[in-house]
């Protein structure tokens, strides 16, 4: 999902981290940067030129923060106007006080309409709601077909009516989803491959037949720059309440969701991520946007980090990592400190660069366990100096901890792992913990 756009931020990120001093020179080229990887993304035009400009604004005129560096300051502000862009909070479906709640879903064909309408269902049934899906896509029989194929997958009713009338077959649905109980009732509409008059009609028809009160937009995020506009012509034509992106699984430029906000003045509701009906997530701007710029949450990583961490100790680590002094004595000290944190997997998450990466099962907790164990069973002195660690050494420690030769050379091999990380991230000024902190403390 958006990794050509992402990946070419995480250069300009990478780059910035490393600079300790922005002059307005330096900005002007990450700017540059940006506008090039947003454009390759297909995000429209003008988006991008306002993004840009709102950065520039707020990168020259920031107030010199002594604990925070100008670099660190512009990737915050990226990461915000990229959250902006996508629509700042999440959008949830209006309920109606009187049930049932109409969705009607409208879109061009093939944009994933009726999936979406299955997988829209099984996301309300999930929070409690009792939903109908209603077939009016009457010209394809195999449409009526594909919807009643998937609500038996899912267990929930469909509501077909061999009729050439998709008003009647409408207000029919709403009578019946009364009669049986049914809170919300989800429109399925006919698609076109173009939007043509016929189209439009039929759906303005339903609209003021039977006042939906949601009517969500199925657009296909693969097709860029042309699902920007075709949500804007419906908009202006039909009106519509939201946007459903889907297809974002295959979508590896981002340039629609980016677009789409501030072009149709519409929310994206949900996203599309794959073809199984539990593929449906709702859009939370925030966490689409750190992905995209794959830094994690490094803000609330910077806050837990300053919970654990003396300043004293913060400091220690901060000068061992910059001289490449990390041992498997810190390496134990962490793991301490790690369990302090509480649930691992949140903290792993939130490390630039590996959120994404990184899944925590009970299996890796079990690992860590044995990992804390066999660091215990080694004597100070090889923990300070870990190339004493020979073959007779591991058989011992491993003896000692309960695990196995192998486990001990997973560790070591972890443990060269994170020192490799460390020195990547841990050049001059990169892995400033006090820095880090104070930008938590500042802008959360
Ligand atoms: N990978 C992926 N495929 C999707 C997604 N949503 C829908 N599809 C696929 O897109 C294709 C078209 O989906 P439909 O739901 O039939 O589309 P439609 O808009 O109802 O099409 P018409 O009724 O012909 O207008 C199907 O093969 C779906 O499996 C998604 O989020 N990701
Ligand atoms: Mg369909």
């Amino acid at each position: 999902m958006f990794e050509n756009l992402s990946n070419r931020l995480q250069d300009v990120t990478r780059k910035l981290l490393g600079q300790n001093k922005l002059s307005e020179k330096n900005i002007e080229d990450v700017l540059r940067e940006i506008r090039v990887a947003f454009l390759e993304a297909d995000v429209d035009y003008k988006v991008t030129k306002d993004f840009v400009d709102a950065i520039k604004v707020k990168a020259l005129g920031q107030e010199v923060l002594v604990s925070v560096t100008p670099a660190q300051l512009v990737m915050k502000y990226v990461a915000d106007e990229i959250t902006h862009l996508l629509g700042d909070n999440i959008s949830r479906i209006k309920f109606s006080d009187n049930a049932p709640t109409i969705i009607m879903m409208a879109g061009l064909q093939g944009t994933g309409k009726t999936t979406t309408t299955a997988k829209l269902a099984l996301h309300l049934t999930k929070e409690g709601h009792r939903p109908l899906m209603v077939g009016l896509d009457i010209y394809r029989p195999a449409a009526q077909e594909q919807l009643k194929v998937l609500g038996a997958s899912c267990n929930i009713p469909v509501y077909l009516e061999d009729s050439k009338n998709c008003l009647n077959i409408a207000k029919n649905s709403l009578k019946y989803a009364r009669e049986n109980n049914c809170d919300c009732v989800l429109l399925d509409t006919a698609g076109r491959l173009h939007i043509d008059e016929e189209m439009m009609n039929e759906l303005k028809e339903l609209k003021s037949g039977i006042s939906p009160h949601e009517i969500l937009l199925v657009v296909d995020s693969m097709t860029g720059q042309q699902a920007v506009a075709v949500a804007k012509e419906f908009n202006s034509l039909l009106g519509i309440d939201g946007v459903i992106l889907t297809k974002l699984d295959g979508d590896a430029r981002g340039g629609a969701a980016l677009s789409l906000r501030t072009v149709v003045q519409r929310p994206i509701k949900f996203v599309g991520v794959g073809e199984k009906l539990e593929d449906l997530d709702s859009f939370y701007p925030d966490r689409m946007a750190s992905r995209i710029i794959g830094m994690g949450d490094i803000f609330t990583l910077a806050e837990k980090v300053e919970k654990i961490y003396s300043e004293d100790e913060a400091k220690k680590l901060e000068s061992k990592i910059r001289k490449n002094e990390f041992t498997l004595e810190d390496m134990k000290d962490q793991f301490k400190n790690m369990k302090k944190l509480g649930a691992m997997e949140q903290v792993v998450k939130l490390i630039p660069g590996l959120g994404s990466k990184i899944n925590i099962g009970e299996a890796e907790k079990n690992n860590m366990k044995s990992m804390e164990a066999i660091l215990s069973s080694m004597t100070k002195m090889e923990r300070l100096t870990p190339r004493l660690l020979n073959g007779s050494r591991r058989m011992r420690i491993a003896n000692g901890s309960g695990t196995t030769v192998q486990q001990v050379n997973q560790l070591m091999n972890r443990f060269d792992q994170m020192k490799k990380m460390m020195k990547q991230f841990g050049g001059a000024n990169k892995f400033d913990m006090n820095k880090l902190k104070a930008m938590g403390g500042k802008f959360k």
